[in-house]
């Protein structure tokens, strides 16, 4: 249930930055031939031309939206042009539009609090860049006014017939009589103007924005005039927005809070909500909600702008639509271990990068029982501490997922069993890392973290406890829950058609779903980290099933020994030669770096480079820093 937030300040300047058609644009940029086509943006799979997730506003002009899929698409408008989403392991790949994200961004941190919302979305809070301009410069001072400014949508203000609209924004945005706060959101209105036209020229992407005192009314307003446009909300229109504002409209308020609302109380529009009192309101959904309603009915909203260019949380999903649900727990095993995979890479970067690290893996999914009448039971979410490692982490979803499976087939005694047909599917599947947070400065704290990590969940400890793929059932429910700590999560709100960064507790929102989540994939709508390939394998010496440490912790070898290895191997010298230097060029030296920075006098040698690679030896040890094998260990069972 939203909780009301106090409010600050009623004098702030909001912007909410929402890109146009995005993932049209950045393949628009890659090829520009397409530029002014009609375009969308398709899923990779091919049925029926594949489901339309970004369609150009040309298209849109000729009636595509993004519920078609391809051939729709081209029914209705036969000229269109369809891109396909980029692909890697066999799920679309999303880095392209994350990266064309952080650009987006880079530029928008200039000139203000900045807070990454989507994957294409960003709230700004421009208050003190607002500020100093009016003190400085206001607009009443300036001999000439932007264009792009002069082109805003100021919300209540009225254009008599045959009035020049520009002349009229100009008049509105230098009114000497104005009250204080519709001075800043002038002056945030050339801000943004001035910004937009920065993304433009650096990016070649058009945005939209909504400029106004909070969050809540800036990203109503940003979505009201697209492509390439932006909408401001002066204190004075607030009402007069929110009176015919649709209930269901509101963020927050598109589920079952909002049918209640229509039902108990009536209420159609967020203005309705002006009949009643704040008790009446605290009666009906107690008292945080009672608060925040009565708050929104005057678009009140304290929320505040989080300050964060980086995700919160990385996600991986993919959907299995109709047919392709999968059935099996070996399907749902395999599927499981390329989303891990890639989470884990992500993870990685972040972790080598920006110096961040994930405390809670989650799994969501979506299913059906085909002998449930029951049909809107919901597989349930599972969390637990998150180890890194993708073998930990494919291992720890699955556990996940057998938790939530056997849950979620309850008293239905449907079998989860292995290869067999078991009249169950599953239609999506997600994994999260999320309550990311800096890794905390020195090389103690970090060494207690993982060493926390290790001991909470040990492998074999896990492995004492894990769900048995081959005997899902055989678990007692007191094993599943004590040693993954398997604990409820809230549930995405199925109320929101396209869930956003900002919407939930548990992922921080890395998806969007489609309320059809049958016709729409998962995706994560994080931003762009430049992406390693951590996938390279040598399977060399190592037992055990973090053989693929090794090629990095050979390297490491090499260079603190200053050879290039006389590592013994099955594969040819040259082979290995190649394969250690694509190692060395794809992050192994700035992952020696991240070891360097978390402890200068860190220096992997002697015993951590002279003992059998063993997995069961680098876990075991456990020696000082200098050596560090135990921590050094688990921190490269990361970022393997
Ligand atoms: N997206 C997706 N699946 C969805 C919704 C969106 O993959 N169900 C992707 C493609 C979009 C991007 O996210 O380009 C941003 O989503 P938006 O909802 O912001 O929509 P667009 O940017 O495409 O269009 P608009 O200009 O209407 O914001």
């Amino acid at each position: 249930m939203p909780v009301a937030k106090p409010v600050s300040s009623d004098g702030r300047v909001i912007a909410h930055i929402d890109m146009d058609c995005f993932y049209v644009q950045v393949e628009q940029r890659r090829q520009p031939e397409l530029r002014g086509l009609p375009t969308a943006v398709v899923q990779y799979n091919s049925w029926k031309g594949g489901g339309l997730i970004a369609v150009s506003y040309e298209a849109r002009k000729h009636g595509v939206k993004r519920s078609m899929r391809g051939d729709e698409a081209k029914e209705v408008c036969p000229q269109i042009r369809l891109v396909q989403v980029p692909v890697a392991r066999g799920k679309a790949d999303l880095n392209s539009y994350r990266e064309a994200g952080s650009e987006v961004v880079s530029i928008l941190a200039r000139a203000g609090r900045c807070e990454r919302a989507s994957i294409d979305e960003v709230y700004l809070d421009l208050t003190d860049a607002a500020e100093t301009m009016l003190a400085e410069t206001p607009p009443e001072s300036l001999e000439v006014i932007d264009d792009e400014a002069l082109k805003s949508h100021i919300l209540g203000l009225k254009h008599e017939d045959g009035s020049d609209m520009k002349e009229n924004v100009k008049e509105w945005l230098c009114r000497s009589d104005a009250d204080h706060r519709d001075k800043l959101l002038a002056c945030g209105v050339l801000i943004v103007a001035d910004l937009r036209m920065q993304v433009l020229q650096e990016t070649q992407f058009t945005c939209s924005a909504g400029i106004s005192h909070n969050k809540m009314l800036s990203k109503l307003a940003s979505a009201m005039n697209k492509p390439a446009q932006q909408t401001v909300v002066p204190c004075l229109s607030v009402q007069g927005l929110l009176e015919s504002l649709p209930i269901k409209k509101m963020k927050q308020l598109g589920g079952k809070l909002g049918s209640s609302l229509q039902s108990e109380l009536g209420v159609n529009f967020v203005g309705d909500l002006l009949r009643f009192s704040e008790q009446k309101l605290q009666e009906y959904y107690g008292i945080n909600t009672g608060t925040w309603l009565w708050n929104i009915a005057r678009g009140i909203s304290g929320e505040e702008v989080e300050g964060r260019l980086l995700p919160k949380s990385h996600g991986s999903g993919k959907t299995f639509p109709g047919p392709r649900a999968l059935k099996m727990l070996p399907s749902v095993q395999h599927w499981l271990n390329e989303l891990c995979e890639e989470l884990s890479e992500r993870l990685h970067i972040d972790l080598d990068q920006n110096r961040r690290i994930a405390r809670t893996l989650s799994l969501h999914a979506s299913a059906y029982m085909s002998s449930d009448s029951d049909s809107h039971k919901k597989f349930p979410s599972k969390s637990c501490p998150l180890r890194y490692g993708t073998i930990k982490i494919q291992e720890d979803a699955m556990n996940l997922f057998q938790a939530g499976l056997r849950e979620y087939l309850g008293p239905f005694k449907v079998k989860m069993q292995g290869n067999k047909k078991s009249g169950w599917g599953i239609t999506g599947l997600s994994v999260s890392a999320s309550k990311i947070s800096d890794i905390p400065s020195g090389t103690s704290s970090i060494m207690k973290y993982f060493q926390g990590q290790d001991q909470l969940c040990s492998p074999s400890k896990l492995a004492k406890d894990k769900l048995e793929l081959e005997n899902p059932c055989s678990f007692s429910e007191d094993e599943s829950n004590s040693t993954l700590n398997v604990i409820e999560h809230m549930k995405l709100p199925e109320e929101e058609a396209t869930i956003k960064n900002e919407s939930s507790d548990l992922v921080s929102t890395e998806y969007k779903t489609s309320r059809n989540s049958l016709e729409v994939p998962f995706y994560s709508a994080m931003p762009s980290l430049e992406k390693a390939d951590f996938s390279q394998e040598t399977p060399l010496s190592f037992s055990g099933r973090e053989s693929h440490l090794e090629p990095k912790l050979t390297e490491l070898r090499s260079k603190v020994s200053g050879e290039e290895s006389t590592f013994e191997s099955g594969r040819p010298a040259s082979e290995q030669q190649v394969k250690r230097n694509s190692l060395r060029d794809k992050g192994t030296p700035s992952l020696l770096r991240f070891f360097r920075r978390v402890d200068p006098s860190c220096s992997l040698q002697n015993e951590v480079l002279t003992q059998s690679f063993d997995n069961t030896n680098i876990c075991s040890s456990s020696g000082p820093l200098l050596f560090f094998p135990q921590k050094t260990a688990f921190l490269f069972m990361g970022i393997a």
